[in-house]
C-alpha cells in the first residue's frame, strides 16, 4: 500500500515558501528572491520516500491585489490551498527586539494563578463526568514568608448535590484532591505548602456573568 498527498506551502509574500520547497525536494525548482512576489504560479516539487509520495506545492504569496496580475496570483494560491490535503502555513519570523522577560523566567502569571489552576487540574483527575466542568477555584489567601506557605482556597461547584460528591464520604474525596493539588503547587513553588481547601456552592456560576468575572473568566 502506498500513500500520497498534497502539501501546499502558503502564507504572506516573502516568508520563505519557495526556499522551503527547494529544500524539501533538494533541487532549485522555484525561484527565490529577497524581493516579494517573485512566485507567480504554483510550482510543484515531488518527494517520494519508501511508500510515501509527497506532492509539495509552492504558491504565490497571499496579498491584497493591486492590479490584475495580483488577482491571478491570489486566485492561483487560493486554488492550490483548496486542492491540498495539508496546508503548511508559513509565518514571518517572530519580531526583532529586546526580551520582554528575564531569560531565567519560566512563567509570567503569579503563583496564585497556578495554585488555582492546579486545584482544577486535580479536580479533572479525580472527579468524573460533568463535575470537573462545574468546578472553579479561587485563592482567598496566599501567605508567603511562612513555613509552610499558607494557601486558603475555595473550590466552587454549581449545586448542593455536587458539593456532597466533591467532599465525599467522611471528606475522603476533597482530602485526596487537596493532597494532589498541594503536591503540584509545592513542585512549582519549590516550598512546602499548607493548602486549606474549602468547598462552596456558587449557583450556576458558568451562566452567571458577575460570577464569571469574579472567577477571572471575564470576556474582556
Ligand atoms: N534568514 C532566512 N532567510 C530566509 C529563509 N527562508 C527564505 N529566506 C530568504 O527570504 C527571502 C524570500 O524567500 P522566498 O523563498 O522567495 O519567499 P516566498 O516569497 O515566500 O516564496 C529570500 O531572500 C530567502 O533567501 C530562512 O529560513 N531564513
Ligand atoms: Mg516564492
Amino acid at each position: 500500500m502506498t500513500r500520497c498527498g498534497t502539501i501546499v506551502l502558503a502564507g504572506r509574500p516573502n516568508v520563505g515558501k519557495s526556499t522551503l520547497l527547494n529544500a524539501l525536494v533538494g533541487e532549485h525548482l522555484a525561484i527565490v528572491s529577497p524581493k516579494p512576489q517573485s512566485t507567480r504560479l504554483p510550482v510543484i516539487g515531488l518527494l517520494t520516500k519508501d511508500d510515501t509520495q509527497y506532492i509539495f506545492t509552492d504558491s504565490p504569496g497571499l496579498l491584497e491585489p493591486e492590479y490584475q496580475l495580483h488577482e491571478v496570483m491570489r486566485a492561483a494560491a487560493l486554488r492550490a490551498i483548496d486542492d491540498a490535503e495539508v496546508i503548511a502555513h508559513l509565518h514571518p519570523p517572530l519580531p526583532e527586539g529586546p526580551f520582554h522577560y528575564d531569560p531565567d523566567e519560566l512563567a509570567t502569571q503569579p503563583m496564585r494563578f497556578f495554585a488555582a489552576e492546579f486545584i482544577r487540574e486535580a479536580a479533572f483527575e479525580q472527579l468524573h463526568e460533568e463535575l470537573p466542568y462545574s468546578v472553579a477555584s479561587e485563592i482567598d489567601e496566599f501567605r508567603e514568608g511562612v513555613e509552610p506557605v499558607y494557601i486558603r482556597a475555595v473550590l466552587y461547584v454549581e449545586r448542593d448535590s455536587q458539593k456532597g460528591i466533591v467532599i465525599g464520604e467522611g471528606g475522603r474525596t476533597i482530602k485526596a484532591l487537596g493532597a494532589a493539588a498541594r503536591a503540584k503547587i509545592e513542585a512549582l513553588l519549590g516550598q512546602r505548602v499548607f493548602l486549606d481547601l474549602h468547598v462552596k456552592v456558587l449557583p450556576k456560576w458558568r451562566r452567571n456573568e458577575p460570577a464569571l468575572k469574579r472567577l477571572g473568566y471575564a470576556a474582556s
